[in-house]
């Protein structure tokens, strides 16, 4: 099973690039930067790595974005995960980046944003993987907040495929969002939003239906709606599951409890994806090694799961049937 795992071209559509940040880059960045770390060894950091809950994660993650200043530095926090992609067989990802936590800390937008595209550009040409960057707006903070950054994110539109939603889901709802939501998608921007990993089904219904998203990452609490799981898979809507997150973050007490084969068999287009790999214990195959291993997936789950990857994907459908092809 891991060898079809490892073998099996993939996209990966859900992963914080800040959350690919390894213990070890972290304090080369510390050092290149002279910032200090609250923490004295790569040790001490990772025993913070456990986690009750998303915002006992969320502080630790924000605090990392701290050594990201320089636009090389966002470069080779790209490179370094493109590498573990490469070597996991992502030939197409999408990834989620937070402007917010790092104009929040005056690094002006074009930093970020120049030094993530130029890397995943490169990457492009010399791995042959291919990308599309979505930025996220943080929930925790005022959507006036959101509607101020926008205008910085149409200037670089030719950069960015899309808008997203995370940090701290309880308390902040879609609907908080409609605004400058509504305003990208008639910019065509595609919208996503995490949705349903700690908040209600209630919260996945809104960001359908007050959102509009093009896709739901996490969605897990779905599953508490019946006529809304209904509903999301006659529309097709996907959903970006990342098992080694809800399994750190205790969306589920145990990886054998994880919710992926009710999701298939209540045909919703779920897909695999690492969220926070450098937080969470591994990149996209060993999210799928051990899902496989805890819930017993068979060959056919795990050939839908990396099919609906390509399917769920912001790719022209010509490129989609390409890689949909390929796995045949
Ligand atoms: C996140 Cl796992 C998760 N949930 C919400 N927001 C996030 N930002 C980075 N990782
Ligand atoms: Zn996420």
């Amino acid at each position: 099973m891991n060898e079809l795992i490892q073998m099996l071209p993939k996209a990966e559509l859900h992963m914080h690039i800040e959350g690919s940040l390894e213990p070890e880059l972290m304090f080369k960045l510390a050092k290149r930067n002279g910032i200090e770390l609250p923490h004295q060894s790569i040790d001490e950091l990772k025993a913070l790595y456990d986690f009750n809950n998303l915002q006992e994660f969320l502080d630790i993650y924000y605090q990392g974005c701290s050594v990201l200043q320089t636009e090389q530095d966002f470069y080779d926090l790209a490179w370094a995960y493109l590498k573990k992609a490469k070597e996991d067989h992502v030939v197409h990802t999408e990834i989620f980046y937070d402007p917010q936590s790092h104009t929040a800390r005056g690094i002006p937008f074009e930093v970020a944003i120049n030094g993530l595209y130029r890397a995943f550009d490169d990457a492009q040409e010399q791995m042959g993987i291919s990308f599309h960057i979505i930025a996220c707006f943080l929930r925790h903070l005022p959507e006036q907040d959101a509607l101020d950054l926008y205008p910085e994110i149409l200037k670089h539109r030719d950069k960015i495929l899309g808008i997203g939603l995370d940090s701290s889901e309880m308390g902040h709802p879609p609907e908080k969002y409609q605004q400058v939501f509504a305003q990208a998608k008639k910019d065509g921007f595609k919208v996503v939003a995490h949705a349903g990993e700690e908040g209600p089904a209630e919260y996945v219904k809104q960001a359908i239906e007050l959102l509009q998203v093009d896709r739901i990452d996490h969605g897990n609490r779905c599953l508490d709606d019946e006529i809304l799981t209904a509903q999301i898979a006659h529309k097709g809507l996907a959903l970006t599951v990342c098992p080694l997150s809800n399994l750190k973050l205790k969306v589920v007490q145990d990886l054998v409890d994880h919710p992926i084969k009710k999701m298939l068999k209540k045909g919703l287009m779920a897909t695999i994806n690492s969220d926070d790999p450098a937080y969470f214990g591994g990149y996209v195959n060993e999210n799928y090694r051990q899902l496989a291993a805890a819930v017993g997936l068979t060959e056919d789950e795990i050939f839908t799961l990396v099919e609906n990857s390509f399917k769920a994907s912001f790719l022209p459908d010509s490129i989609k049937e390409i890689h949909l092809k390929a796995l045949h």
